[in-house]
């Protein structure tokens, strides 16, 4: 039997995770399902946004399927990706036929560093300022990029492309290009680089020129907006969070309090995230029945309203599941 331990968090962290464990109970999985509690509310409602007991239980899974948090996301997230060191975060964004954007044939997937950047968490006050310091180290770097050239070579991916500020930063991204271009020689994959500015520039103007892209934390997690954008929104974008021993899956969106308890939130990004979560632990063709289904209910217009539909979140979930059932 495989541990998942659920994390629904806040917002419609609530209302996309139970739409996702529908689809997923649906099948005969041997897996147990033990829910923990983090994110705003528990703050409130324990003290501690993150207690004792939700880390000791996500050191005991299998798998983490994780929804949303809001204001303490640095306490949460952020530093589950820091304590169960979830090194790498991958985050696809690939269009799906029938969801209108700027284009059509989007493929590519970002491999952000997770643990380390201005994401360490060092801020201080000086006086009436503030500095935050910037770890950017040679491991970090290498396992980094050798993570994003393996996914690449089993992905069948042709290129991967590094993104960074070198001419700026020239110590921490000088240090990422570096090592990018070193461990390139074991691999036999196109490879180039970009500024992050620029990159954004070509994501927008022509994203067919990218494939694989890995990236330090910060702008990790802001190029993966874009990205989610580029191919409808973020209620599509799903990700995984990867390292040595233990594994959490998250939509790539937050909690989205301007639209929570209203039951419409696009539960796509957590559906797709929890078919990652099943490809590694070895469902991966329950996980392609799902994603096609997924699909297909889109590109039927059976939708969310964030896509132009009229389905509520739980609706949504049940004709992904009505769709896995031909
Ligand atoms: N499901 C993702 C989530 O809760 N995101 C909130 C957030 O701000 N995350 C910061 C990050 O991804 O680094």
């Amino acid at each position: 039997m495989k541990k998942i331990v659920v994390i629904p968090g806040d917002g419609i962290g609530k209302e996309v995770v139970p739409a996702t464990l529908k689809i997923l109970q649906s099948f005969d999985l041997p897996f147990e399902y033990v829910y923990a509690e983090a994110g705003d509310e528990c703050l409130e409602r324990y003290g501690t946004p993150l207690p004792e007991e939700t880390l000791e239980l996500c050191k005991e899974s299998s798998a983490i399927l994780f929804g949303a948090v809001g204001e303490t996301a640095a306490d949460v997230i952020v530093r589950l990706r820091q304590e169960l060191d979830l090194f790498a975060n991958v985050r696809p964004a690939k269009s799906i036929k029938g969801v209108k954007c700027l284009y059509d044939n989007v493929d590519l997937i970002v491999v952000r560093e997770n643990t380390e950047c201005l994401y360490k968490g060092y801020e201080f006050e000086v006086g009436e300022d503030a500095i935050a310091i910037r770890v950017i180290t040679r491991r970090g770097c290498e396992r980094i990029v050798r993570f994003a050239f393996e996914l690449a070579k089993r992905e069948n991916r042709k290129r991967v492309t590094a993104l960074h500020k070198a001419n700026v930063l020239k110590k921490t991204c000088g240090l990422f290009k570096k090592v990018f271009y070193e461990m390139a020689k074991g691999y036999d994959l196109e490879v180039n680089d970009y500024y992050i500015d620029a990159g954004c520039l070509y994501l927008v103007t022509k994203p067919w020129i990218f494939d694989v892209i890995v990236t330090t934390n910060l702008f990790g997690d802001i190029v993966s907006d874009l990205t989610a954008g580029l191919v409808g929104g973020l209620g599509l974008a799903p990700s995984a969070n990867i390292g040595e021993r233990y594994a959490l899956f998250e939509p790539v969106h937050g909690s989205a309090p301007d639209i929570a308890g209203k039951g419409i939130a696009n539960p796509t990004a957590t559906i797709l995230s929890a078919c990652m979560m099943l490809k590694h632990l070895g469902y991966g063709d329950l996980a392609e029945k799902i994603e096609k289904a997924v699909e297909k209910v889109i590109s039927e217009g059976k939708t969310t309203p964030d896509l132009g539909g009229n389905l509520k979140t739980m609706e949504f979930a049940e004709e992904v599941l009505k769709a896995c059932d031909p």
